[in-house]
């Protein structure tokens, strides 16, 4: 396997960094998590602008053009024949002295890693997923905000380390106000009926505490394709309880069917009709989206 590591590739075992580099002394930098699907990267545009951003969010200066970055993780997909898998980006504040200052690391940090991918199990995609509500809160937008993709996330993880202890392979996160944010590593939305019969899919808004998935906006593309009324909206557990279907989102997981929550059956404890239809049409843009590499 090789690694992009500063400019150059390399082998994976000689893919090392500092123990002085701030991205490990204080999680100090940005990722990204992207998929390659038929030597095609997805979505690699908004992956990128999502990386800047939350770079330009803790005023980290990535050494490369956003055309630059682009070519180096193809450059990194094509060395590596990955025809499918998973692409992790990372920029990292990059080497310093023992302080925060990150005046003192003048040299970012990139690697870019092209790997297979860890996926649930297919039974999770018929059968449903079962979820908890984590106890730890998401963390609040004006203290570390959830749409930055920083290196930091320590918060997720706690909510992940519930979910292994439950036996769950998710959760739900609710923010400060006690309001659904997002999942400790996936997005969420319901369908949800209202009194007249109208149904539409709602996912809470990025100011409730969530990332702006990428998955998330092409399940919302799709819903507009479909003539499928989606809104940004606040979601409470209620919502979630009371709701005729809902799934998760991600770059790994995709659009996974959730059926259960805190023990209780969400619609009727099976993936909606509705959910599946997104699936397939995910799955079809997955496989026709972008230009295939080698
Ligand atoms: N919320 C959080 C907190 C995430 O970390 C998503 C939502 C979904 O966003 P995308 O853009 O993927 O639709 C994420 C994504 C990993 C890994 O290695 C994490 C993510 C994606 C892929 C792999 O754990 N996070």
């Amino acid at each position: 396997m090789q690694i992009y590591l500063n400019g150059e590739l390399v082998p994976k075992e000689k893919a090392t960094v500092s123990v002085f580099d701030h991205g490990f002394l204080y999680g100090d930098g940005v990722f990204e998590g992207i998929r390659v699907y038929n030597r095609r990267i997805f979505r690699h545009d908004a992956h990128l602008l999502r990386l800047y951003r939350s770079a330009k969010a803790i005023m980290l200066d990535i050494p490369l053009s956003m055309q630059e970055m682009k070519r180096a993780v193809e450059q990194t997909v094509a060395a590596n024949k990955l025809e499918n898998g998973y692409i992790r980006l990372i920029v990292s504040r990059g080497p310093g002295d023992l302080g925060l200052d990150p005046r003192k690391c003048p040299k970012p940090t990139v690697i870019i890693i092209a790997d297979a991918i860890k996926l649930y199990p297919p039974e999770v995609y018929e059968q449903g997923m079962e979820v908890i509500t984590a106890a730890t809160r998401r963390s609040r937008p004006d203290v570390l905000n959830p749409a930055i993709k920083s290196l930091n996330y320590l918060n997720n993880i706690l909510a992940k380390i519930e979910c292994i202890r439950a036996g769950v392979p998710e959760c739900v996160m609710l923010n400060d106000q006690g309001l659904v944010a997002e999942c400790s590593g996936d997005n969420i939305f319901i369908y949800i009926r209202d009194f007249r019969g109208k149904a539409e899919l709602r996912t809470p808004p990025v100011s409730a505490g969530s990332l702006e998935g990428i998955t998330r906006d092409a399940v919302m593309q799709i819903a507009d394709e479909l003539s499928i009324p989606c809104v940004e909206r606040d979601i409470a557990l209620f919502d979630i309880y009371a709701a005729d279907e809902a799934f998760l989102t991600g770059t790994a997981a995709e659009v996974v069917p959730m059926t259960k929550l805190d023990n209780r059956e969400i619609g009727n404890g099976k993936p909606g009709e509705l959910t599946w239809r997104i699936i397939q049409r995910y799955r079809e843009l997955t496989q026709s989206e972008g230009e295939a590499l080698f």
